[in-house]
């Protein structure tokens, strides 16, 4: 597949409503969309980054630098044959895993129109619809929260997750829990704690929770074993699972139970696929994690969560969840069943929606062979 254009699309996006975690609050979703040409096809991908370094150190301008200044340049007049082919030609660049993610998406997305099929065929997904979940910003109160987890609730979503931060973490989640005894309830602290918080984070452990994401920091797989040590309720890692061996250490070290899988935060469906497999291996059960995207990386993480060892709930939301005008045309919709289906067209499945991509436009750089 000759890469023959690439075209970064920097936008911003306005949410439904305000996103706080502990690192921040986001009002509207900036991020890269990247448009790839290729022998008649144009496939799309999404680089989820944020505008600020919150999440880990990636930026939405960071992404945008990597990408025109190095990632392009490897591709741009070459053949890609595929996604591992695309991981070796870029193999010289450490990090910015978000900043590739974007871009193998898009290579997926051109490989499934030119073969005809489903990204979810070519991952081996193995379900047409996905469980999926809401993930709920910290409120103003633990009342607006058991509002806010109410109204989902009555939407039809079967798993909540709710951000933690120090000072509203307990007294969160046991609200949410008086008000729904046996609701799938979990909790995200995005690296918000340290050990020396244990002791304030102990009564979590009779809330019966399904798992704590990420209390600690991301470079600590060993504290998380020590915290995990303390807890009976399953440690979940998210932000320190960069790499299929950081996904090894965590299982060896016995630093977690659950591992939530993100394509952005690993560097492509690739990678996640090799973390799904590995941790599919050692009885490791994971999650697809979310990143509020758009109609694209949705689409991406429904096909992904079809995989067998994704045994709990993603962090895939309906598209009105998030945003009142997406940038594809296809919206996601709850089941009945707190399920979302996953996309059968060739691809990601979608279609852009170009006016609405324009209308949130920041700007777009277009990158051809020998510029
Ligand atoms: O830690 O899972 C996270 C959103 C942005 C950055 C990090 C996270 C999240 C979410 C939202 O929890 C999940 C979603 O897309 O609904
Ligand atoms: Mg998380």
């Amino acid at each position: 597949m000759k890469i023959e254009s690439i075209t970064l699309h920097h936008i911003s996006m306005p949410l439904t409503a305000p996103f706080e975690t502990s690192f921040g609050r986001e009002t509207d979703r900036q991020c890269v969309i990247i448009q790839i040409h290729s022998e008649g096809l144009v496939g799309y991908g999404e680089c989820v980054t944020t505008r600020d370094p919150g999440y880990n150190y990636e930026t939405t301008g960071t992404a945008v630098h990597i990408l025109k200044d190095f990632v392009a340049p490897l591709i741009l007049g070459k053949d890609v044959k595929d996604a591992l082919d695309f991981q070796e030609k870029i193999s010289g660049i450490r990090g910015h895993y978000l900043a590739k993610a974007g871009v193998e998406m898009a290579i997926w997305d051109l490989l499934g129109k030119r073969a005809g099929r489903s990204l979810r065929e070519l991952l081996g997904g193995a379900r047409e619809k996905v469980e999926v979940g809401v993930s709920i910003g910290i409120q103003e109160s633990a009342q607006s929260l058991v509002r806010s987890a109410t109204d989902f609730v009555k939407q039809g979503y079967a798993r909540v997750k709710i951000k933690i931060k120090p000072g509203r973490d307990v007294e969160d989640a046991a609200a949410v829990r008086r008000e729904f005894p046996s609701l799938r309830l979990q909790v995200d602290a995005n690296s918000a704690y340290s050990m020396e918080d244990v002791s304030n984070l102990k009564p979590l452990d009779k809330l019966n929770l399904l798992l704590i994401e990420q209390p600690l920091f991301e470079d600590d797989i060993w504290d998380h074993h020590k915290f995990q040590a303390q807890f009976e309720t399953p440690v979940c890692l998210d932000e320190s699972i960069l790499t299929p061996r950081h996904a090894r250490y965590a299982i060896e070290m016995k630093a977690c139970r659950i591992i939530n899988i993100k394509a952005g935060r690993l560097g492509g469906l690739s990678r996640a696929v090799m973390v799904h497999d590995l941790c599919q291996q050692q009885h490791m059960p994971v999650w697809c994690g979310g990143m509020l995207e758009t109609g694209i990386g949705r689409a991406s993480n429904l096909a992904l969560a079809s995989l067998p060892n994704f045994v709990l709930p993603g962090d895939v939301s309906a598209s009105d969840r998030y945003y009142a005008r997406d940038i594809t045309h296809e919206r996601f919709v709850l089941n009945s069943d707190s399920t979302i289906d996953v996309p059968r067209g060739a691809g990601l499945g979608v279609t852009i929606d170009e006016e609405a991509l324009k209308s949130y436009s920041l700007g777009q750089i277009k990158l051809n062979e020998n510029p």
